[in-house]
């Protein structure tokens, strides 16, 4: 992470901000602990252009974690820390300060600005950006991620198979808690929606008995980072029509991934996977997928509104669905990583519908 660091300190270069307050407060800015390892309750990193940072840390879990820390100075957070950080600003004529707008509450916000006689620029799209390309270090850890949630997912389908569990809820439990027992947790609440409910993006998990299309979408965080995948399996005797949906659902995950390579326009992956789909298009009712890591949803987005192009280290779901309403739906999930200019799944959703 150091060298994300260094990229990140010439992005202040360029942005002329010498100084850049990364808190981690009620909000938990994500970049604190993408820069540091840890996630304290109440901590203030010091970002500055040139030296490397150091982290200002209340006495609630200060011992804890400084071991942990990946960023060392690693000081306690005293009443006058920040006026001594704004005497810092006054001696080096610093005007401007760098802060993540998306993650100090509007009050926060205020008080800095009322204390600091600075102007606070907001840093958001810079850590983004900078998230958005994954370290070899945090491939290893999705790679990893990625098969702890095949597991858990194989372990719930055996259940249903087996009949052990009928019901939406039951499918959502039993998910979550073999995620609990390998020490881990949902990445977000389980969704389980089947028959009429599968053609809800995202229903909200009930009681109703399992039938029809059941699409089933969770994931696991797994040392901060989210995985996310979508299975939808059949419970019944799927018709011939039936059967040819799922497979034009997989076939648009593929299509979309076999034109997706660094440099490639995001827009046009986008455009590709709803040609595929031709007239069912207008049954695709969200974006193809999005960039996963530290959050469930980051950078890069694929929208068809997209400027962005494909760059290797990109971490990103393809989840292509269809759904008609008040009758079912259906939607296919897996985790990608571009590398070396190479597409690589990290999950495996089956070709072949499952029956159950
Ligand atoms: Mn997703």
């Amino acid at each position: 992470m150091n060298n994300k660091i260094k990229e990140f300190q010439k992005k202040l270069v360029k942005l002329k901000l010498p100084l850049a307050l990364i808190f981690s407060t009620k909000l938990k800015d994500p970049a604190f602990f993408y820069f540091s390892n840890i996630s304290p309750e109440y901590a203030l990193m010091l970002m500055s252009s040139k030296f490397f940072p150091r982290i200002y840390c209340s006495s609630l879990d200060f011992e804890e974690l400084k071991a942990s820390s990946r960023i060392k100075p690693f000081l306690q957070f005293k009443k006058n820390t920040l006026e001594q950080i704004k005497k810092l600003t006054k001696t080096h004529k610093i005007k401007k300060i760098g802060v993540n707008f998306s993650y100090l509450t509007v009050k926060e916000l205020k008080n800095l600005k009322k204390l600091f006689k600075c102007k606070f620029v907001d840093i958001s799209d810079e850590l983004l950006n900078l998230r958005a390309i994954k370290t070899n270090d945090e491939i290893n850890i999705y790679k990893k991620a990625c098969r702890l949630t095949e597991q858990i997912w194989s372990k719930a389908l055996a259940q249903i198979q087996r009949k052990k569990l009928n019901t939406e809820v039951q499918v959502k439990e039993f998910i979550e808690q073999q995620i609990k027992l390998i020490n881990h947790a949902p990445s977000f609440p389980t969704i389980v929606a089947s028959g009429k409910n599968a053609a809800i993006p995202h229903h909200v998990t009930n009681n109703d008995k399992l039938n029809g299309f059941c699409i089933i979408d969770f994931g696991i965080r797994y040392k901060g980072y989210c995985t996310d995948v979508t299975r939808t399996i059949f419970i019944g005797k799927p018709t011939n029509k039936e059967e040819k949906f799922y497979n034009l659902v997989y076939e648009t995950k593929e299509c979309a991934a076999n034109k997706i390579s660094s440099g490639e326009k995001i827009l046009n992956v986008v455009k590709t996977a709803r040609k595929h789909l031709g007239k069912y298009d207008k049954y695709f009712t969200h974006g193809l997928g999005h960039g996963i890591g530290l959050e469930i949803h980051e950078l890069p987005n694929l929208k068809e509104t997209s400027k962005e192009k494909f760059e290797n280290g990109m971490i990103f779901t393809i989840e292509p669905g269809i759904y008609f309403k008040l009758k079912f739906g259906i939607r296919i999930e897996d985790d990608y990583l571009l590398e070396r200019n190479k597409l690589i799944r990290l999950t495996k959703a089956p070709k072949k519908l499952v029956v159950v």
